[in-house]
């Protein structure tokens, strides 16, 4: 059997996504996510005008040896953009090699671990009140852990707190990046009280959440994650910015409260230390921006070694395949921790027509043979790219923060 075709297409049902779509000459039709946020065509662009054309004729069944071909190949090594086209071609081949076994990846992977995938949602408000109903709503559909954030009063926007029009949340929302404003000390003495006011509520019988979103000094990380503990968080996320792994000794070396790291790097290396200095508790790279299910189950099995589990991102911005993809891994794995679930925006649902399920807090990707997503070409072409970029964030003097 042959790869006879691959082809990139961007769309943008509810927001934009970019897919590989590789064909063989049995008929067996394989998917990937490549979406990188923000930076949707130049990942396009790879794939198309370098990857494709090496693709046409090559065996599908050979993975490891695609994956090692294309990374070493390159020569250039890791990056959000290289790692996202490899994981794309990645999940692809995994899903025509599942498709061709008649079996659903994760059997490949060595069956499952578990009987289903806990997921996090993410509660959200524009003050506290408001957080705490947006949360009962996920209590009540079932949900175990759920994330909160909640704008930090005379803070301009905050991170992760959504305009309400019953819609998910999504940074991505405008064709120039919008411009917020930040100041770490008003966050730090009101985050505890949010997580505070979850606790009375609701008790300590579900899992707390929060993303700091890169936002902290060390030492700031340090003091929000002693001041947290009394609330005994499931974890801080992106407590500081994450491409600096030393800084993690500092945050260890001062709380207890349980760390996650990752979303936004692409390669084993660039969570070596993290890992093997056991500084973090959850890894959170996902399958689309860290050289899809071959790569990350590496990073995982390094994890294992060290007592540390995994915590996949799963924002909205990660298509369907993507999330089918990480269950998979998730429900293979020996080392699983959690998964993030935002869900997608309508009308992805018409663009992806996916087999995962939804019970009680927990996930499963399904039975089908391959990833067990469905990628509708025709109904993609319906909803064309519109540029869209996250947002940039300022401190009080103008000068640039991380978002
Ligand atoms: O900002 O996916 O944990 N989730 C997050 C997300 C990210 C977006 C970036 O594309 O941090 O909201
Ligand atoms: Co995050």
């Amino acid at each position: 059997m042959k790869i006879t075709d691959a082809r990139v297409v961007v769309s943008s049902p509810g927001r934009n996504y970019v897919t590989l779509v590789l064909e063989t000459s049995d008929g067996v039709v394989g998917v990937g996510d490549a979406t990188l946020n923000g930076r949707e065509l130049a990942v396009a662009s790879y794939l198309r005008d370098h990857v494709c054309p090496l693709l046409i004729g090559r065996d599908p069944a050979r993975i490891e040896d695609t994956w090692q071909y294309l990374y070493k190949g390159a020569y250039w090594r890791r990056g959000p953009v290289g790692m996202t086209a490899i994981a794309a071609v990645d999940v692809a081949l995994w899903d025509i090699k599942g498709k061709v076994a008649g079996l659903p990846v994760y059997e490949l992977l060595g069956g499952a671990s578990r009987s289903g995938v806990m997921v996090y949602g993410h509660a959200d408000g524009h003050d506290v009140p408001e957080l705490l109903d947006r949360f009962a709503e996920y209590l009540e559909q079932g949900y175990k852990a759920v994330r909160i954030q909640a704008a930090v009063p005379g803070v301009a926007k905050t991170y992760g707190v959504s305009v309400h029009d019953g819609r998910i949340y999504e940074p991505a929302n405008s064709d120039r990046p919008e411009e917020g404003s930040w100041e770490s000390s008003a966050y730090l003495d009101f985050a505890p009280t949010v997580f505070e006011a979850v606790r009375e509520r609701f008790g300590f019988g579900v899992h707390l959440l929060h993303d700091v979103h890169h936002r902290l000094t060390p030492i700031e990380a340090a003091r929000l994650g002693r001041a947290l503990e009394p609330y005994r968080p499931f974890w801080i996320e992106d407590a500081t910015p994450a491409e600096d792994q030393s800084a993690f000794r500092t945050i260890r070396a001062h709380t207890t409260t349980p760390l996650a790291v990752g979303e936004v790097l692409n390669s084993i290396w660039d969570v070596q230390t993290l890992i093997t200095e056991r500084l973090i508790d959850y890894v959170r790279m996902s399958v689309s921006h860290s050289g899809g299910i071959s790569h990350l189950r590496k990073v995982y099995a390094l994890a294992e070694l060290f007592g540390v589990r995994s915590g996949a991102h799963g924002a909205g911005d990660l298509s369907p395949i993507a999330h089918a993809a990480a269950l998979h891994l998730d429900l293979a794995i020996p080392n699983f921790g959690i998964q993030e679930y935002m869900g997608h925006r309508d009308p992805a649902g018409e663009v992806f027509r996916s087999t995962y399920s939804f019970a009680d807090g927990y996930m499963h990707p399904g039975d089908v043979p391959g990833i067990g997503v469905e990628f509708d070409e025709a109904a993609a072409a319906r909803f064309p790219y519109e540029p869209r970029y996250l947002p940039v964030n300022r401190r009080l003097d103008g000068s640039m923060h991380d978002w």
